[in-house]
This record gives structure tokens, C-alpha cells and sequence, in this order.
């Protein structure tokens, strides 16, 4: 068996260690234009060209849980695509999404202001239930962060796609559960995958159905956001800030409007970072159950776009 490793981030001896380690009896290497066909990809935001050289792949395993990138491809039609499913990711994105529930329900921005200023000053504490926070996309990770927020006891609410049930959760689905689901948050944290359905789904008028007040987190990618319409939300009041992990474009470009705005939070894409141990961990269990002719759980369904 022959696995092909492909990455954009230049780190690749690690990898390959990690993978061979994990697949003793496959032959792992590389990929090089010409190379011979392989049996199994293992891949983030590899060239078309690998795809077109390589028609005859059985599984392609992304090293994330996003598949956009990929689905933007032209792939073997035969080869399964494989997301990462949580593998350490849920517990750094509940992290990352409490803190900034929690930075902007506690002040700390202004009590960090007040501390620069040598001030000793008491705020009167925010009530939760006035903060209630929504989570689109219920997956592996929005059901683990909304589970996270309700520890904290804030009002939880949660979205997705079909009906799901999470303790704790008031959750809502569909078209039909949008607007009642929008009109009942104040801060919005958004796990959505991005597919035709779900690009630019955050705009004028769902922003603008938030409660007063209300506050955005965009974890997910940056093209679900309108970056014009959170910008004059924003500036008219309606909104009262934002932290944002993802962009259209990446790096985001210094000249962005993000980096200087005083109500918005930028991070590098970092929320929840790929973990090598966990990944490989993962994907090669994957790739034996494959080659035992199992089914494996995490596989894209392609239509959907998730
Ligand atoms: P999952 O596939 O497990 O969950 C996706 C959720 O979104 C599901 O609940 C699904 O509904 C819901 N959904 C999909 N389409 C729609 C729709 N049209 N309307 C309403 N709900 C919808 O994904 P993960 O939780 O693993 O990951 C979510 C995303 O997070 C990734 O796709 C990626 O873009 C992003 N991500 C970002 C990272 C970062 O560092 N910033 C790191 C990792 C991931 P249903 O339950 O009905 O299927
Ligand atoms: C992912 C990501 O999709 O890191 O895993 O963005």
C-alpha cells in the first residue's frame, strides 16, 4: 500500500515519521509530479495536479475537519473523502469560543483599559440571561462548545441542518428555525462547514435579526461572513463587537479593516489547531479499517457539501 502526504506548510518529515510509525507495512513518501500511484492520500489544500496524476486513489484524508478546499477540486471520482473528526479539536475550539464569550459578557476589554489607566473601577455585572449565545452548526464541534458555554450557564441556543438534541441546548433546525433561532441570541458563534448553502450567511439581515448588542464569532470560515455588512453593523450600533479566527482571505491582508477596528478581535486561523499525534492517530486507524473493507465514520458526502 502506497500513502501519499501533502501539505502547503513546508513541515513534512514529521508527518511522514508519524504516518510510517502508525502504517508499518505501507510505503509512505511524498508527493512529486510523476510519482507512481498511490492507494491513499492524506492531505490539506493539495494541487489539482496530484488529483489529475492520481485518478486511481482510494481514500483521501483531509488533515482537517473543513472540506471546502477539497471539494473546490476536481477528485477521483471512486476515492472516499475523509474529514478529521475532532482528533483534540473540539476541546482547544471550546477554549478558544468561552474566551471569548466570557472576555466580552465579563468587560475585560474595559477592565484591561481601566488597568492601563492605573483605575480602580467596579462595573455593575451583566445579567447572562440578557447574553444569550447561539451556536450554528451542531457537529462535533458546535455541539462540544455549546455543551462548554452551557457549563458556564449561559442561555445556549444551537442550529443545524436537521433536528439534534443536546442537553442543555435549546436547539432549532433548518429554514423553518433561523429566524426564531437569530431573534433569540445576542452572541453568535458560527461552526458551520462552508458550502453553497451556508456562504455568506452571515449578513445585513441575520445580523441584523441579533439582539441588540449583539456580538459575532466566526470560528468556522471567512467567507460566511459578509465582511461590509459586520463593518456597518458595527459602526451603527447594532452590533457591539466581534472576534474573528477565519477570513477570506489568508494571511488577511494588512491593509484589512479587521486588524485596526477597536471592536474587533483577529487570531490567526488558530482556534483549534491540527494536532500531529491525534491526526495520524486517527487517519491510520482509518486506513486499516479501509483496507479490512470496513466502513469508517467521517466520510464527506459530497452533494452535501459536509
Ligand atoms: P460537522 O460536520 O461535524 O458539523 C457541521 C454542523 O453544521 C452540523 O450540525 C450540520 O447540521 C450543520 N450544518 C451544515 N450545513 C447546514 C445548513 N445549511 N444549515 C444549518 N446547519 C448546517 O463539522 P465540525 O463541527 O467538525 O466542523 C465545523 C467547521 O468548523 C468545519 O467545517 C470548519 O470549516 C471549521 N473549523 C475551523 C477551525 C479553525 O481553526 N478555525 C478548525 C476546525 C474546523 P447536521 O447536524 O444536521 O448535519
Ligand atoms: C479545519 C481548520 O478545518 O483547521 O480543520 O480550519
Amino acid at each position: 500500500m502506497r500513502i501519499y502526504y501533502l501539505s502547503t506548510n513546508g513541515k513534512a518529515a514529521p508527518w511522514l515519521a508519524a504516518l510510517r510509525e502508525a502504517l508499518p507495512g505501507a510505503e509512505v513518501m511524498e508527493w512529486q509530479a510523476g510519482a507512481p500511484p498511490g492507494d491513499h492520500a492524506v492531505v490539506w489544500a493539495p494541487p489539482q495536479q496530484f488529483f489529475d496524476e492520481q485518478p486511481q486513489l482510494r481514500g483521501i484524508f483531509n488533515t482537517g475537519a473543513g472540506v471546502d478546499a477539497l471539494l473546490g477540486r476536481q477528485l477521483p471520482p471512486k476515492a472516499v473523502l475523509v474529514r478529521l473528526e475532532d482528533a483534540g479539536m473540539s476541546v482547544q475550539m471550546a477554549e478558544y469560543v468561552c474566551h471569548a464569550v466570557v472576555r466580552h459578557f465579563r468587560e475585560f476589554d474595559r477592565i484591561e483599559e481601566d488597568v492601563a489607566q492605573r483605575r480602580w473601577a467596579y462595573r455593575r455585572p451583566n445579567e447572562r440571561d440578557d447574553f444569550p449565545v447561539g451556536v450554528m452548526g451542531l457537529g462535533v464541534l458546535g455541539t462540544r462548545v455549546a455543551q462548554a458555554l452551557a457549563h458556564f450557564e449561559f442561555p445556549v441556543l444551537g442550529w443545524s441542518r436537521s433536528p439534534r438534541e443536546v442537553p442543555g441546548v435549546r436547539c432549532f433546525s433548518g429554514g423553518a428555525g433561523f429566524d426564531d433561532f437569530l431573534r433569540a441570541t445576542r452572541m453568535l458563534v458560527c461552526l458551520l462547514p462552508l458550502t453553497p448553502a451556508t456562504e455568506n450567511i452571515m449578513n445585513r439581515d441575520t445580523l441584523g435579526k441579533l439582539r441588540p448588542g449583539g456580538y459575532v464569532i466566526n470560528v468556522a470560515r471567512g467567507a460566511h461572513l459578509v465582511d461590509e455588512d459586520l463593518l456597518a453593523l458595527l459602526d451603527e450600533g447594532h452590533l457591539a463587537g466581534a472576534t474573528l479566527d477565519v477570513f477570506r482571505t489568508e494571511p488577511l491582508p494588512p491593509q484589512h479593516p479587521f486588524w485596526q477596528h477597536p471592536r474587533i478581535s483577529v487570531t490567526p486561523h488558530t482556534s483549534a489547531r491540527t494536532l500531529r499525534h491525534e491526526t495520524v492517530a486517527q487517519i491510520a486507524r482509518k486506513i486499516q479499517a479501509l483496507e479490512r473493507g470496513e466502513s469508517i465514520a467521517g466520510v464527506v458526502d459530497r452533494l452535501r457539501g459536509y
